[in-house]
C-alpha cells in the first residue's frame, strides 16, 4: 500500500483537471499517474477494480480509492479543510439537490 494521494488522470479530461486543480489549490502533494487512452491501462482488471466504469479521474489514498470528479473533489474537501475552496470552485456540490454521497472501493492487492 502506497502512502499519501495517488491522482489517476488522462490528458485532455476536464473532470481530471477539476481533481488536480483542487489538489493544487488546496496544496495536497500528490503522485501523478497519467494513463493513455489510447492504450488498455484504463481497461485493465486492476484500474477496473477501482472504477468499474473505467474512466478518469480517479484517486488512491492509502488503500482507499474513489471515482467520480465531485465525489473527489468533497472527499479533498474533507480531507484539508485549509485552505478552504474557494465556493466557485464547486457551485452547488454542497446543495442538497447536488449532494455527493462518497462510496469507497476498497483497493484489493494495491502496492
Ligand atoms: N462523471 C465522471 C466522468 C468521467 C469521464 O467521463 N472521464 C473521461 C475523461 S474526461 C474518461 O475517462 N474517458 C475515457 C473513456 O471513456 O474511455 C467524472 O466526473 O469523473
Amino acid at each position: 500500500m502506497k502512502d499519501g494521494l495517488e491522482v489517476t488522470w488522462g490528458s485532455g479530461s476536464p473532470n481530471a483537471w477539476r481533481v488536480l486543480l483542487a489538489a493544487e489549490m488546496k496544496n495536497i502533494p500528490y503522485t501523478s499517474k497519467l494513463i493513455e487512452f489510447s492504450g488498455d491501462d484504463i481497461k485493465k482488471p486492476d484500474f477496473l477494480a477501482i472504477n468499474p466504469r473505467g474512466k478518469v479521474p480517479v484517486i488512491r489514498d492509502g488503500n482507499y480509492s474513489l471515482y467520480e470528479s465531485l465525489a473527489i473533489m468533497a472527499y479533498l474537501e474533507r480531507r484539508n479543510p485549509k485552505p478552504a475552496r474557494p465556493s466557485s470552485f464547486v457551485i452547488g456540490l454542497d446543495t442538497p439537490s447536488r449532494r455527493v454521497s462518497i462510496k469507497s472501493t476498497q483497493t484489493k492487492g494495491a502496492s
